[in-house]
């Protein structure tokens, strides 16, 4: 049975690739933070069915702690390590760039090095961004298009990158870098700006808030299903010999499209609830990403299934009945 390592389990790709590997047949390990809350709610369904239980193990431990790292590589011996984990919020990051470039930056080396100094053929998995291209030099970007990070997080995601590909050239590391394009769900963090949409617009639908406070709209962002994301991934990792591969759709929308997306899938006009906060807008902005995935349709044979239009339908009605079970408690609460 081939065993992955996942960090970064508890968060929307984690919970996505670990449901795909453990139908796969894997036996997956997952590190979680401590924290004094539950926060296992993206992956705790899977320990409700018999088959996987067994297969899915949970360990402590975090990215800027290196001696933890090379611990558990030690214990587990992985076939496979997917480095998810990462302060994953563009914005949160100029609040926090030092613990960015920690947890994003020194804690892929720290992995890598984790890796290297097990002296077992793992396989590595980078989970790299489009944020990397940052200020544009070309539409659409591919695999050769120049980094113009625009951010702590997508410098920190930047020297990512090259950390994993020096290991694959120095040391003859099995190792890759997804460069991912925005990828989205029902399960996405509620702070991105997709998923505050489809939850703003469907409270906003049953009455449970007015307004819903928004930053730059003009941004354009290439926008995808992570369910089919994370095939990518695998993929990557199933192949002969490492490489880098962008994911992605090949199409670009504004917020706004996404917002006349949601709102008049709810028979709603937009413009009668959003409120520009400026508290939302960045430093430095990336104002366009559109990604161009051929070499992953022709090397990995990846190609996205869900369009923009199913991905704003299928969040938003997921949230619609989160937002209709929430009236139902406020009502019976009254
Ligand atoms: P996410 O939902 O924010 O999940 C991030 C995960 O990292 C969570 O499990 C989080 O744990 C964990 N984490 C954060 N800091 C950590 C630390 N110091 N040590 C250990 N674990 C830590 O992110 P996602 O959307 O699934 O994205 C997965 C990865 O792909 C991230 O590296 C992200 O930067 C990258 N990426 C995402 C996209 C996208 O559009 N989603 C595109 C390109 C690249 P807690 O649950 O404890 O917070
Ligand atoms: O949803 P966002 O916060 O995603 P962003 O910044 O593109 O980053 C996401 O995708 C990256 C891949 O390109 C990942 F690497 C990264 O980890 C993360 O998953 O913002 C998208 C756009 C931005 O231009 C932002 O300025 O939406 C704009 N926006 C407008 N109003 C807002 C808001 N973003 C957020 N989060 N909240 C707003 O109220």
């Amino acid at each position: 049975m081939k065993k992955a390592l996942i960090t970064g389990i508890t968060g929307q790709d984690g919970s996505y690739l670990t449901e795909f590997l453990l139908k796969k047949g894997y036996e997956v390990w997952g590190i979680i933070r401590r924290s004094s809350s539950f926060h296992t709610g993206r992956i705790d369904h899977l320990y409700k069915d018999p088959h996987d239980m067994p297969r899915l193990k949970l360990v402590y431990g975090d990215m800027t702690d290196g001696t933890n790292l090379s611990a558990l590589m030690n214990e587990i011996k992985p076939d496979e390590v997917y480095n998810l984990a990462a302060q994953s919020h563009v914005r949160v990051s100029f609040d926090m760039p030092i613990y960015t470039v920690n947890a994003d930056a020194l804690g892929t080396l720290r992995l890598l090095e984790a890796i290297r100094s097990s002296n077992r053929a793992v396989k590595f998995y980078q989970a790299s961004s489009s944020e990397m291209y940052g200020k544009v030099v070309e539409i659409p970007q591919t695999e050769k298009t120049p980094f113009y990070p625009r951010s702590p997080y997508a410098c920190a995601k930047a020297y990512s990158f090259w950390q994993t590909l020096n290991y694959r050239e120095a040391y003859g590391l099995f190792a890759c870098n997804g460069i991912l394009f925005n990828h989205e769900s029902p399960r996405r963090g509620e702070t991105f700006v997709t998923r505050k949409i489809t939850r703003g617009a469907t409270r906003i639908k049953c009455c449970l808030q007015e307004k819903l406070y928004l930053g730059n709209l003009e941004a354009k962002r290439d926008w995808g299903y992570a369910g089919d994301y994370i095939e990518a991934m695998w993929l990557m990792l199933q192949q002969d010999k490492p490489d880098d591969f962008v994911i992605a759709t090949g199409e670009s929308h504004s917020v706004k499209e996404f917002l006349e997306e949601v709102f008049s899938h709810l028979d709603l006009d937009w413009k009668k609830y959003v409120e520009i906060d400026s508290r939302y807008f960045r430093p430095s902005e990336v104002e366009l990403l559109q990604g161009d995935a051929s070499k992953a349709k022709k090397i990995l044979g990846w190609e996205p299934k869900v369009t923009f239009k199913a991905l704003a339908k299928m969040m938003t009605d997921a949230d619609m009945k989160t937002a209709g079970d929430e009236k139902i408690l406020k009502e019976q609460r009254q």
